[in-house]
């Protein structure tokens, strides 16, 4: 670290998506120094970087915003579930309606950060993406907000690098690519391996989707917005930004809490049936809440999805491979990706399915991929719809060491570490919102980046007003709410997946539970008693 210090701040916030946002606008409002850092060229988070076709977001744009009256007064959402150009839009208009582009700095990365004892700063290093030029920040307390898609998983598939057509990774998509006419594959069918297959389908010449495991896609149903629908939405939304806090998944739905046993076949099935014309996420976190604690349960939901899905495909073989018989998981442990034509494309003539667990990639040569049947498929372009590193990559890709000099990587090589999902001991001074073990991936984004961010933020006021200059977890409230999730996470059907929630998605990863799974409410009373009782977990001076 040899450049000179260009900045000294209160706060640097890392990563420009709601969380960064949030605490940008308060923390600068109460009257603290604050700068945002975000890598990509432009404002959205991860969408500024997830442009491939046909990305858009999963849940409901009512809660998909931020709960500050002077956006919602003013925006009007064109749809109920946008778009990731239109999301992208609505973040320049937040940036530029709360005047917060004079305290960002885009294009720019941040590599590096050390801890300084004595003086209770950080010190950190970032790189201007456009030049290559690094420079140094100091400030008192470092917020890494970097969401649960910051860091894209490339699996290491022999010869990928020699490939002689375009290959990249979904949330790495060069600008206006053109994808008509060009024989593609797209490896992996999660949200985004699903969106991208409905998308281009129509367009390429050839679309091969390599699935290794399928996929329990649900109807996204989207209605679009005129004047007078935002309008009866506005009325709407104070009630609503409310009743988020009182949610599983801080949504305007919850699950239903009605043990499964005591209701009749047919009042399940309505139930379902009702949940399923809805659309959306609806039947998952507006489902049965049994379903995360009996795997029966995710089964005969999964028999409901499959019937469903079954009337969409025309062969009967292919069917089975994209909704087979024998549940691959229970229903609900991996996420549902939302589609509107995903299953239809599969009665095309240029879309075929291979199936990696039959005949999985052996390697990619420079003109396509080799099968283990010893068939080659030749390509034009290979998409990585393969997911991402997503609780603890983006902290581990930056070089931030311990105050005993250890890395991210190093401290959770048994498991990620946390109190409360809000900072690790040994990194005094640093806090996460929607990080590893906070709600995150079970929670609605905007939701959990302003219910959290407000604990940051108020912890944050309660330092400075009693002239503290120093926070940091202490090991005992990490090993107490690592031992807390665990019990929770054990007393769920999630373990039974394989999916990024267990960390199975990353190879060499401790496989563990990195999402609260106790739900919000519980999650924010527990936020909510650490405060009240001076912080507890956390050692301040
Ligand atoms: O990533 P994923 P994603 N060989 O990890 C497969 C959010 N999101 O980018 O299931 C072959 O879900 C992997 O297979 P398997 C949302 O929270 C939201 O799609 O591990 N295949 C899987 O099929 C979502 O959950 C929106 O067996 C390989 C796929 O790649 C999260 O982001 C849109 C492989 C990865 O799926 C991540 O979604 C998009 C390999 N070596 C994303 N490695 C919306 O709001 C991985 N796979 C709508």
């Amino acid at each position: 670290m040899e450049t000179s210090v260009v900045e000294e701040l209160d706060v640097l916030v890392i990563g420009g998506g709601f969380s960064g946002i949030y605490q940008l606008e308060r923390l600068r409002s109460l009257g603290f120094s604050v700068s945002l850092y975000e890598a990509g060229a432009d404002a959205g988070g991860v969408w500024h970087w997830n442009r491939y076709p046909g990305a858009r977001v999963d849940t409901e744009a009512t809660l998909y915003q931020f709960s500050d009256e002077r956006i919602w007064r003013e925006w009007n959402w064109s749809e109920i579930f946008p778009g990731q150009e239109e999301l992208q839009a609505y973040f320049r208009f937040v940036t530029d309606r709360l005047d917060l582009a004079r305290d960002i700095r885009y294009s720019t990365r941040v590599v590096a950060a050390r801890f300084d004892d004595r003086t209770d700063t950080w010190t950190v290093e970032s790189r201007d993406e456009r030049t290559g030029e690094t420079f140094r920040t100091r400030a008192r307390y470092v917020l890494p907000l970097l969401g649960t898609g910051s860091k894209a998983l490339v699996p290491e598939i022999p010869g990928l690098a020699d490939f002689a057509g375009d290959h990249f990774h979904t949330s790495r998509w060069p600008a206006g690519y053109d994808m008509t006419g060009k024989r593609v594959a797209v490896i992996g069918t999660g949200a985004s391996g699903v969106q991208v297959v409905q998308s281009i389908a129509p367009e390429v010449a050839q679309l091969t989707v390599f699935q290794r495991t399928p996929a329990t896609a649900l109807p996204m149903i989207s209605r679009k917005l005129d004047a007078a629908a935002n309008d009866e939405l506005r009325r709407g939304y104070p009630e609503l930004f409310r009743y988020r806090e009182t949610t599983f998944g801080g949504l305007e739905y919850d699950v239903i809490y009605t043990p499964t046993a005591d209701v009749s076949d047919e009042e399940f099935e309505a139930t379902l049936e009702e949940l399923w014309a809805k659309g959306g996420l609806q039947i998952w976190l507006g489902g049965y809440a049994d379903m995360f604690f009996n795997a029966e349960v995710g089964h005969r939901i999964y028999a409901f999805w499959r019937k469903k899905t079954l009337a969409r495909i025309k062969d009967p073989a292919l069917a089975e491979k994209l909704a087979p018989e024998t549940p691959p998981y229970p229903f609900g442990t991996k996420r549902c990706p939302l589609e509107y034509t995903y299953y239809d494309a599969f009665n095309r003539d240029n879309v075929e399915l291979v199936d990696v667990r039959e005949t999985p990639i052996e390697k990619v040569t420079r003109t396509g991929i080799v099968t283990a049947d010893g068939r080659e498929h030749e390509f034009d372009v290979i998409v990585l719809a393969t997911g991402f590193d997503s609780f603890t990559g983006g902290l581990t890709d930056i070089d931030v060491r311990s105050t005993s000099g250890e890395s991210f990587a190093e401290v959770f090589r048994d498991g990620a570490r946390t109190a409360l999902g809000r900072a690790t001991s040994g990194f005094p001074n640093m806090l996460y919102v929607y990080g590893p073990q906070s709600p995150s991936a079970f929670c609605n984004g905007p939701t959990c980046a302003e219910l959290e961010g407000e604990w940051v933020v108020n912890c944050l006021v309660h330092l400075r007003d009693n002239g503290l200059t120093r926070i940091e977890a202490t090991p005992e409230a990490e090993k107490e709410w690592h031992d807390h999730l665990e019990a929770l996470a054990s007393a769920t059907t999630f373990p039974l997946a394989n999916s990024w929630y267990m960390n199975a998605n990353v190879p060499g990863k401790k496989r563990e539970l990195l999402a609260y799974p106790g739900g919000l409410p519980t999650y924010l009373e527990k936020c909510r008693q650490s405060a009240e009782n001076g912080y507890a977990g956390f050692a301040l001076s």
